[in-house]
């Protein structure tokens, strides 16, 4: 900590301040290398804070913040407004059990404007924000908007726009623009902003605004007046016809380089005084001062821990007899289906590393989709696919998929449309925490009426799902499955239909049953030497549908046993044990349920293991809850 000569001093935005314009290169400097050094031994996002370290220094140098809002997008980009504001001492304790969140929260810190972790929201909450200063008449109070060019694509950053450009706040949009999404940025826009990047007439009037508005310190306060004068020749320019922001009637400003820290602290300066909503373009690399995530900023974009000096990235040690990711089980199992049935298409919103779509991506490109961070448009474009006769996997993280929850409703359920829905991420994910956790999606499909809702409890298990899904006339199909790594080393298995809405036997028992729904129930196999040691029979039963209910298989539980334990890695209100005990009481059964599961609170960051603990489902809850059921 020695070697940061200025960040030492800097414990909040105020200390900034303190400094002369000149020393913001050597702070930029040193904040890059302080993220470099704490996410190599503490990994989490990583290229797109280094990317907007200039950036986040001109920022909390020009604006008045707290009181001026900075509003995140996304806010894994970040780590340097945290550490620029007074969390410098604790950021390595970042998405740790206990320690600072991986994104902005408002409950963390009153330099976090705005909550945030799923993509394209700033647009919007900063307008209200900037409406709402004017309601109460602080109309000195800016509030800038931080978007990257990937989370642009989001459909809520133009219903915000949309909004904006009719309002007469003072908001701010910065467009981050690095040309990349998590994997290389897709699209119209993504093609629009590169057009607008190099185009030789526009910029050429851009300059010309430029020239102008750098005259604007030197004429003082009347500069709204001088640029109002100037309005009419700019506007006979090209801008309006030509610029999607100037159409949508926000003033807009660049590109300009956003490594610059002084040349972005003079234009921010001077975008001070000018009212009304205005887009900021700005140019940056992602990963920007470590040449290998410059380099692969998709596999930089989250490296886990890495060796600073080689840039070497270092495993994390996996058990032994660990299979693969279920990512890449369902990436691979989707190229063998498509192979045969050529009805199959894959769909991502923007997450082709993530869920592994890629591999379909590069084995048959012109049947995979990367619709950009699109999670609705993702499941409509499903529909429509589905409704002319395609077989739509749509592969969506169960979280983002809360943002879509009409389009399955609406476009998929109640037209009883054949698409599939490839929930990856389901369940605690771990240290990405509240926003990111997959906790809801058995919940909220289960009451959706044509939808079958399905969990695997291993490998073999998903592609026979899978399989199964893409067989005629399934109808709507979701198949929801964790983060990380299954425990079939062979998995590449012989795919077979399972009949919808039947579960299996894992072991049979005499005292107690647990029924588990997807790949908790392994925990269930790590309580078994507990269960033996203290001469406990407990059956246990993979029901591997949470819609619709192995309701035979239930039938004969109930008869058998008077005690039940449910088990799953979601809500318990709303959830799979809901569902069996909405069973167990249509049916006048009088036995003892307990559900384990998410309880009725957001979770916050941890490894999954802590995280399981903490909400009581791992071996050991399980273990106690048995104990305590048997008593
Ligand atoms: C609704 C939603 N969908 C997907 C994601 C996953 N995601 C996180 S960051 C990101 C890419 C964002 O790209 P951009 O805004 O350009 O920021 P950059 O990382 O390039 O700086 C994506 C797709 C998300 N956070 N929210």
């Amino acid at each position: 900590m020695d070697s940061y000569k200025y960040l030492t001093k800097i414990n909040s935005p105020e200390d900034l301040k303190k400094y002369k314009e000149e020393e913001l290169i050597n702070i930029s400097n040193e904040l890059r290398e302080f993220i470099i050094d704490v996410v190599s031994n503490n990994p989490g996002h990583f290229a797109s804070s280094l990317g907007v370290v200039e950036l986040t220094v001109a920022l909390h140098y020009v604006f008045n913040t707290p009181y001026d809002k900075l509003v995140w997008d996304v806010g894994h980009q970040a780590y340097g407004h945290k550490i620029l504001t007074g969390r410098r001492d604790v950021f390595h304790t970042n998405r740790k059990l206990g320690g600072i969140c991986g994104f902005p929260s408002i409950f963390e810190s009153e330099y976090d404007a705005f909550g945030v972790g799923h993509s394209s929201t700033s647009i919007s909450a900063a307008l209200g924000m900037a409406v709402a200063s004017c309601m109460k008449k602080e109309e000195n109070r800016h509030v800038v908007a931080i978007i990257g060019d990937g989370a642009m694509t989001g459909g809520m950053a133009f219903e915000g726009m949309n909004n904006a450009g009719v309002q007469k706040s003072n908001l701010l949009i910065i467009l981050n623009d690095n040309n990349m999404s998590i994997d290389p940025n897709v699209g119209a826009l993504n093609q629009y902003l590169l057009d607008v990047t190099t185009s030789k007439t526009y910029n050429k009037v851009k300059d010309e605004v430029w020239h102008k508005l750098g005259r604007l310190k030197k004429i003082g306060p009347n500069a709204r007046e001088f640029i109002q004068k100037t309005e009419n020749s700019i506007k006979s320019f090209i801008l309006k016809q030509s610029n999607l922001f100037e159409a949508m009637n926000m003033r807009y400003f660049g590109p300009i380089n956003g490594h610059d820290v002084n040349q972005l602290v003079k234009i921010l300066t001077d975008l001070k005084d000018i009212k009304g909503p205005k887009v900021l373009h700005v140019l940056t690399k992602k990963g920007k001062g470590l040449e290998v995530a410059e380099k692969d900023p998709t596999t930089w974009h989250a490296p886990g821990k890495f060796n600073k000096e080689t840039g070497e990235r270092i495993k994390p040690k996996t058990k032994e007899t660990a299979g693969i990711k279920y990512q890449d089980v369902f990436g691979h199992t989707l190229v063998e289906l498509a192979e045969k049935n050529k009805k199959i298409i894959g769909i991502t919103p923007a997450m082709p590393s993530g869920s592994s779509l890629k591999i379909m991506m590069e084995a048959i490109p012109e049947r995979a989709f990367d619709v950009g961070i699109a999670e609705q448009h993702a499941v409509t474009f499903s529909a429509g696919l589905a409704i002319d006769g395609m077989m739509p996997f749509c592969n969506i993280y169960s979280t983002f998929m809360q943002r879509a929850y009409d389009q399955v409703i609406h476009d998929v359920a109640l037209q009883k449309l054949n698409v599939v829905f490839c929930l990856d991420r389901g369940g605690l994910v771990g240290d990405d925490g509240a926003t990111h956790h997959g906790a809801f999606d058995l919940a909220y499909m289960r009451i959706i009426p044509n939808m079958t809702v399905a969990a695997p409890m291993d490998e073999p298990e998903l592609r026979n799902m899978m399989y199964t899904a893409q067989l005629p006339e399934k109808g709507p199909f979701c198949i929801r499955y964790p983060r990380g790594t299954g425990i079939t080393p062979d998995w590449r298995t012989e795919m077979k239909e399972i009949p919808v809405g039947t579960g299996r036997i894992i072991k049979e028992g005499e005292d107690l049953a647990i029924l588990s729904i997807g790949a908790i129930g392994n925990l269930v196999k790590e309580a078994e030497d507990a269960f033996n040691t203290e001469n406990l029979s407990i059956a246990h039963y993979d029901m591997r549908f949470v819609k619709p209910l192995d309701e035979v298989l239930l039938h004969s539980i109930f008869k058998k046993f008077n005690k039940i334990i449910t088990l799953e890695d979601g809500v318990i209100k709303g959830g799979f044990g809901s569902a069996v005990l909405e069973f167990k009481n249509e049916h006048n059964y009088s036995a003892k349920v307990k559900r384990l599961g998410i309880p009725d609170s957001f979770i916050e960051h941890g490894t999954q293991a802590q995280l399981y603990k903490q909400c009581a489902y791992d071996a050991e809850a399980i273990i106690n809850a048995v104990k305590e059921m048997l008593k």
